[in-house]
């Protein structure tokens, strides 16, 4: 080879090399999930009872942002410790309205034209069903809903229980003994003519609460049983509150003696250092879902789904007795906050959801017509 072609490959050579060091890198070929590194065997998580949920594959991953708009129904302590760590986990920023389930339901019924929420979180289901009955809340297939028993999910997706509730009775024990009144233990004592004027319950038109303490009676009585027994309630009936938790103030005042509300809220209120207590009726009790539901047309659907599959978790159940909320989550993975009214203390009837749900207009109907507009 003389001087010149050996200089001419030299040239060529060179300019090939430099073309490839610019050319950009291969794509690697996309997977299935993001590469992370094994863990080491001393970094491998210490088997405990709760098997880790399987994070969901990338297709079911919705894509999440923006801010969700939230219509919150249990108390508000609780509703704000969530929402703060959802946004922190996710990076999704929430919009909520604290706002009891029978006032939700109003709400969510009257923006069906024009909804502004994406999703209704917590109050008791039976509004939740409804919702679903008229049309105004999604279909949404969580994959973290696999975790949750058949019991406490709607089998087509449209609402999944957070937590169960057990209604009890709110006492003021000073001012029963003070007054020399026994402690009521059966839904009958609550009807004797004693209690007269001295018992707070919310009010059944408005309130999620009240309707599942009728629907409890209505099933376990009958229903015209039932309405008589209401009748003979409202005599003693001092004031009935808008929302479900509200006889409880009322009793810590010393207003009313006895309330009739979600046990795990008269909890809330001891911690908070009222002179309170509950009793959990020794014949037979009423009991709620918290349910979980994807509005239909809300302005942030994606976002919504993300909260609803985060709600669902052991994690983010765990944070309600954080914030004095002790319903007992839904997610068996979850831990029973010691506080929780124990299930095996309870006599629950066999509630139904779907008929409690199917009847609550007319229920609550009937109530405001042969009851509510009674004199005492
Ligand atoms: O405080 C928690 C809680 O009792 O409130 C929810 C619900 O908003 C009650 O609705 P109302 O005020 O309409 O009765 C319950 O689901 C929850 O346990």
């Amino acid at each position: 080879m003389n001087t010149t072609k050996f200089f001419a490959l030299f040239a060529l050579i060179a300019i090939f090399a430099v073309l490839a060091a610019c050319a950009p890198a291969p794509t690697p070929a996309p997977t299935a999930a993001p590469p992370t590194a094994a863990p080491k065997p001393t970094d491998a998580p210490k088997p405990t009872a709760v098997p880790p949920t399987a994070a969901p594959k990338p297709t079911d991953a919705p894509k999440a942002g923006g801010t969700v708009t939230v219509y919150a129904s249990p108390q508000e302590e609780w509703v704000k410790a969530a929402m703060a760590q959802f946004t922190k986990d996710t990076g999704i920023k929430v919009d909520y309205v604290a706002i009891g389930s029978g006032e939700a339901y109003t709400r969510i019924a009257a923006e069906k034209a024009a909804p502004k929420a994406d999703v209704w979180w917590g109050g008791t289901v039976d509004p939740h069903i409804q919702a679903k009955l008229a049309g105004l809340t999604e279909k949404y297939c969580s994959p973290n809903a696999k975790d949750i028993p058949a019991q406490y999910k709607d089998p087509e997706c449209f609402w999944t229980g957070m937590y169960v509730g057990f209604i009890g009775f709110t006492i003021n024990p000073n001012l029963l003994k003070q007054k020399n009144l026994p402690t009521p233990k059966v839904w009958a004592d609550l009807i004797k003519p004693e209690y007269k004027g001295l018992i707070a319950m919310s009010d059944p038109a408005q309130s999620g609460t009240a309707y599942v303490i009728m629907a409890t009676l209505v099933q376990k009585m009958g229903e015209d049983a039932a309405f008589k027994y209401l009748a003979a309630l409202h005599k003693n009936i001092t004031q009935y509150t808008k929302s479900g938790p509200g006889p409880i103030t009322l009793v810590g005042q010393g207003e009313a003696l006895i309330g009739i509300n979600f046990a795990h809220d008269t909890i809330m209120f001891m911690k908070q250092g009222q002179p309170i207590n509950y009793v959990i009726p020794e014949d037979f009790d009423g009991y709620e879902i918290g349910g979980v539901s994807l509005l239909k047309g809300g302005p942030n659907p994606a976002a919504g789904k993300a909260l609803i599959d985060w709600t669902l978790t052991a994690k983010a159940m765990e944070l309600a007795a954080t914030a004095n909320s002790f319903q007992v989550p839904t997610n068996p993975n979850a831990a029973v906050p010691k506080e929780s009214v124990k299930v095996s203390d309870v006599k629950a009837i066999d509630y139904k959801l779907d008929w409690a749900a199917e009847n609550r207009r007319r229920l609550v109907t009937r109530w405001t017509n042969e009851v509510g507009n009674l004199p005492k």
